[in-house]
């Protein structure tokens, strides 16, 4: 689907279509790639790290009001059409759909800043999108080496000013489009290993279970006051390590053995579990399902599992985004349909 794709570069082919929306009266030609013709209207353009959405600052249809990150409330101001620019040359202006201004790059207080500005046909508001496979580079048409548009500090925060910096890969240089709509992407987070507390050997003191970014699941034994240099117990993980919408990984005893079984939450929303064979976890057993909803976006619930009843087998405690935290029990191969425990941790959820 090109509409969820990078902002691309424009080619030959593009620019041709582009010409030919002009020629009609339209405005809007959108450097999708495959699917240009599918896509001629306004889009977002998100910064891959924050999920959010480059936008006029408060949707301000004033000359000089900032474009900044914010969050993707639906506004007109985060609304852009691209439009070949006068200079050719496959450079673009960002044309905010709001207020018809141009997308440009000046000074202010000595410091680079975006903020929207006539259309005059100014160096600043030429950008080309220097395509990266997922996501691309806005790089203004004029400086070598080429510069590029970055979310300042990588911030996160809504309000966070757009600069300009050298193009590294770092985070916050990365864009993309989409289709317009309300809500923020998932933030990308950098990829890290994930820690756990499990006590995997069964010796009743926690172990640290490591997931690192390359998939593989180790155990580094707990020593008395430090752990061993760890055991790869389980491997192809890669796509668990926490961001939203991935799968997850939990360690807790579902089997009562005293000893850390491996849970699986997939993106298809299966539970299962595979159980501590000593050095390894087996090939796995489904217990639940429909959890798609549990992955970690933004407001959406969360899955943990803890012996709730004491019966040293762990059980699955969902908190909904409602709120309410109910207790699903352990049954041997799987949970019953849970209990409803306390519903005071609305605002808790995502
Ligand atoms: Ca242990
Ligand atoms: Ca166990
Ligand atoms: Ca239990």
């Amino acid at each position: 689907m090109a509409v969820c794709g990078p902002l691309r570069r424009y080619g030959r082919g593009l620019g041709l279509l582009a010409a030919s929306a002009v020629a009609v009266g339209a405005t809007a030609a959108v450097p999708t790639g495959r699917a240009v013709a599918a896509a001629p209207s306004s889009i977002n353009i998100i910064a891959v790290h924050s999920g959010k959405c480059v936008a006029v600052d408060g949707s301000s249809q004033l000359p000089g009001a900032p474009v900044v990150q914010a969050e993707c409330a639906g506004q007109a101001g985060a609304l852009w059409t691209l439009r070949p620019a006068a200079s050719g040359g496959g450079a673009v202006n960002m044309v905010n759909a709001l207020s018809g201004l141009c997308l440009e790059l000046g000074h202010v207080s000595g410091v680079v800043r975006a903020r929207q500005a006539e259309c005059g046909g100014q160096e600043g508001a030429d950008f080309r999108f220097e395509d990266r496979g997922t996501y691309a580079w806005i790089q203004p048409s004029v400086g070598t080496p080429a510069k590029c548009l970055e979310v300042t500090g990588a911030s996160h925060a809504h309000g966070a000013p757009l600069g300009l910096t050298d193009c590294h890969g770092q985070t916050g240089t990365a864009f993309r489009q989409r289709q317009p709509r309300t809500g923020n992407d998932p933030a990308e987070g950098p990829r890290a290993p994930v820690v756990t507390a499990a006590d995997v050997d069964g010796d009743a003191k926690a172990d640290l279970v490591v997931l690192g970014t390359e998939g593989v699941v180790s155990v580094q034994r707990n020593l008395g006051s430090r752990f061993d240099s760890g055991t790869p117990w389980s491997r192809s993980w890669s796509n668990y390590l926490g961001m939203p919408g991935q799968g997850r990984l939990y360690f807790a005893d579902v089997t009562g053995d005293g000893k850390a079984d491996l849970i699986v939450h997939g993106t298809d929303g299966e539970i299962s579990v595979r159980t501590n064979k000593g050095n390894h976890f087996d090939g796995g057993t489904p217990w639940s399902n429909n959890w798609s909803n549990y992955l970690g976006h933004p407001g959406q619930g969360r899955l943990y599992f803890a012996d709730m009843n004491g019966d040293a087998k762990a059980d699955l405690i969902v908190h909904g985004t409602d709120g309410e935290i109910s207790v699903r029990t352990n049954k041997g191969n799987h949970f019953d349909g849970g209990t409803p425990w306390s519903n005071n941790f609305r605002r808790c959820a995502g």
